[in-house]
């Protein structure tokens, strides 16, 4: 209960933080994008998963608030990355709840942040879990709306939901993203290689990017590269990190 009430005083406290994932191609290990991941620095227990308090933010309406502050700060470091860095290939991708999705302005607002630091649509991916989504109807509607605008929707942890296959055929993703459950049996379980090879295939000829998650060792890297993935995501590259050592990053890569 305290919780709730101290999530209510976060946002103006700015107790938040958004730390980024860097995203890479499975190609060569070159900086293309990021993940946008929240903190929340609660001032009595510390640094706080989403996990624990994104369905407390759900539940609460906040969320709503809160997702809004991600996608500005998420830009903000896009834009700084880019100027850092002269890529303007680099892109930035924000979680959202399927809550968020019932958020009456968030097209709008998203097209009207893009533009005042006039960035083009494309270099935004929002990221939606397939286990959650509750109101298909709904959430295809706002996909879709997103798509005419050139913002990618990304579905995240595919392969995990009962429904993944009906998913990709009613929603317009450009990008999926592979389970970390399946990164994790790559090396030990030549079956689950089959899965994941035949996943990236099928991901391909529907014209969809295909992104791994949970990336942790060089065999797995070596695996996911002969069989076509294109980004990939994991500590074997980097934990998530705060905007600004991103660039720094990067230079270090081989
Ligand atoms: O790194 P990690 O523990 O941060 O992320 C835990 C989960 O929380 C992930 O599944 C991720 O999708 C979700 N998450 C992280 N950041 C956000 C956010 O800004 N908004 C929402 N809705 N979910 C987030
Ligand atoms: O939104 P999503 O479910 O993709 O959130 C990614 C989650 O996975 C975050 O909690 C992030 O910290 C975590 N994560 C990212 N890379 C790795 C990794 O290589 N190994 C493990 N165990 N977790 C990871
Ligand atoms: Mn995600
Ligand atoms: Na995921």
């Amino acid at each position: 209960l305290r919780l709730w009430s101290d999530l209510h005083r976060a946002l103006e406290r700015e107790e938040f933080e958004l730390l980024f994932q860097p995203k890479v191609s499975a190609l060569d290990g070159s900086w293309k994008g990021a993940e946008a991941l929240l903190r929340w620095h609660h001032p009595m227990l510390g640094a706080i998963n989403p996990d624990i308090f994104v369905t407390l933010a759900e539940e609460s309406g906040l969320i709503m608030p809160i997702g809004r502050w991600v996608i500005a700060k998420a830009l903000d470091a896009l834009q700084s990355w880019r100027v850092e860095t002269g890529n303007m290939d680099l892109h930035v991708a924000v979680n959202m709840s399927p809550a968020q999705l019932s958020d009456q302005g968030l097209v709008q607002l998203v097209v009207e942040e893009l533009e005042r630091r006039q960035l083009p649509p494309s270099v935004l991916e929002l990221e939606i879990t397939e286990t959650q989504m509750l109101e298909p109807e709904k959430a295809a509607a706002v996909i879709s709306d997103f798509a005419r605008k050139g913002i990618k929707v990304v579905l995240d942890d595919f392969g995990t939901g009962y429904a993944s296959f009906q998913y990709l055929r009613q929603f317009e993703f450009s990008c999926v993203k592979l389970d970390k459950t399946f990164i994790d049996s790559l090396e030990s379980k030549s079956h689950e290689r089959v899965l994941v090879k035949a996943m990236i295939d099928m991901a391909h000829s529907l014209s969809l990017t295909v992104v791994a998650e949970g990336v942790e060792r060089n065999s797995q890297w070596f695996y996911l590269k002969s069989m076509g993935c294109d980004l990939l995501q994991g500590y074997r590259f980097s934990i998530a990190l705060p905007a600004q050592a991103l660039p720094e990053w990067a230079r270090q890569q081989p």
